[in-house]
């Protein structure tokens, strides 16, 4: 594999394929994962490049120390970023061998597979070998019916945005030529934890493509990433690719979130005129929770990967949120004015001003409330 010549530059010789294994906090699984490699790529000349968002458990000390004694093991320690995918694709770029794969550290994806998938590009023509759940002997192993449920929704949703039909475009197995991936590079998004589907979103042409059926494994240590930001990510990640070339997901998300906060305001007008409240006191009332809503939400959802955490940040958040919807009001009733005057239609003139006020709102907040670092 990689040995040293005489000027002490190391050599490639003849690398193959290199394993990238993404890992947050998996230090229980690291010494299972090179073990089960070893084995599973025994005559390939191979490396594994651990990309390690910095862990607290220990993870990239251990690699590191195998590292030191192994030249095909490798460690990139990225400190101050976070992202499954972003992860994957800087491993992909840190390797020189011809064919790279991907694979979870939890054992849940089946390595045994890899020496197939490798046969596939070297001989079989593929440009990308997918591991699928969902085709011929493969399975989800001990899912839950509602996971399982989900998974298949999600494919299925992804598969209307897909150019080429996949059985598992969710898939986190996968094998890549590299020239093709770097090819495709430029053009990823990187959000979010489904790379696969960036990656044949992203491509300028459909990908040969072949699948290789396999079975999902129970996760051998440690505890599972998944929450509900991912599936968040996911949604941001088809809205980006439906739209984004004209409308960043973000503002789609901030006009969802305004709609939803139209409702609590009509909620609460209602409730606080049934309570024999003025009109101006519900009125009042339904703006100050309408905005202190949206807020919660957009700082859950819409800005979720730069959301104020402590309650210092999110109560001056919210103060500066509250300044920024006032402005965005009177924007709003100053351009209905304007419109009215002009061309005297209420609703015409209404819907300008709900238009001009929700975009300086959305600006605003973007450039004022939730600045990115
Ligand atoms: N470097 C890096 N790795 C990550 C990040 N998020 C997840 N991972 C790794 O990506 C792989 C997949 O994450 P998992 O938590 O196993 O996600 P999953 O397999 O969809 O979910 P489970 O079935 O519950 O395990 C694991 O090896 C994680 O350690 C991240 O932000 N950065
Ligand atoms: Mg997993």
């Amino acid at each position: 594999m990689a040995s040293p010549d005489s000027s002490g530059n190391r050599i490639q010789n003849g690398l193959r394929l290199a394993v990238i294994v993404p890992t947050l906090n998996e230090r229980d699984n690291v010494q299972t994962m090179i073990a089960a490699l070893d084995s599973a790529l025994d005559g390939i000349a191979w490396e594994a490049v651990f990309v390690d968002d910095n862990s607290s458990d220990g993870t990239p000390e251990l690699v590191e120390s195998i590292a030191r004694t192994r030249a095909n093991i490798r460690l990139i320690r990225r400190i101050g970023r976070k992202g499954l995918s972003a992860a994957v694709i800087e491993g992909f770029l840190a390797t020189v061998a011809p064919v790279v794969a991907v694979v979870d550290a939890d054992m849940q994806h089946d390595e045994s597979k890899l020496a197939e998938m490798l046969r596939r590009v070297e001989q079989g023509g593929a440009e990308l070998v997918i591991g699928t759940r969902y085709a011929e002997t493969g399975g989800t192993g001990d899912w839950s019916q509602s996971r399982e449920r989900i998974s298949r929704f999600a494919g299925w949703v992804a598969d209307r945005v897909m150019p080429q039909k996949l059985s598992d475009p969710m898939s986190g197995f996968f094998m890549i030529r590299r020239d093709v991936f770097v090819e495709i590079a430029p053009n990823l998004s990187a959000l979010g934890f489904k790379i696969l589907l960036d990656i044949v979103l992203s491509s300028a042409r459909p990908l040969t493509v072949s699948e290789v059926p396999y079975e999902f494994r129970q996760r051998h240590a440690g505890e599972s990433k998944l929450d509900s930001a991912v599936a968040l990510e996911f949604v941001i990640q088809i809205l980006d690719r439906i739209c984004g070339r004209w409308i960043p997901p973000r503002l789609i998300l901030f006009g969802i979130v305004g709609a939803l906060g139209l409702v609590v305001h009509l909620l609460v007008l209602r409730t606080s005129m049934g309570l024999g409240f003025t009109f101006g006191q519900g009125q009042s009332a339904a703006v100050a929770i309408a905005i202190l809503f949206n807020y919660v939400l957009n700082n859950l959802i819409t800005y979720r990967d730069i959301r104020h955490k402590t309650a210092g940040a999110w109560f001056k958040g919210l103060l500066g949120f509250y300044l920024v919807c006032a402005a965005g009001a009177v924007a709003n009733v100053g351009v209905g004015v304007l419109v009215f005057a002009a061309e005297p239609r209420w609703w015409l003139a209404g819907i300008a001003g709900v238009i001009v006020g929700s975009l300086w709102n959305y600006c605003a907040s973007t450039l004022l409330v939730w600045r990115k670092k």
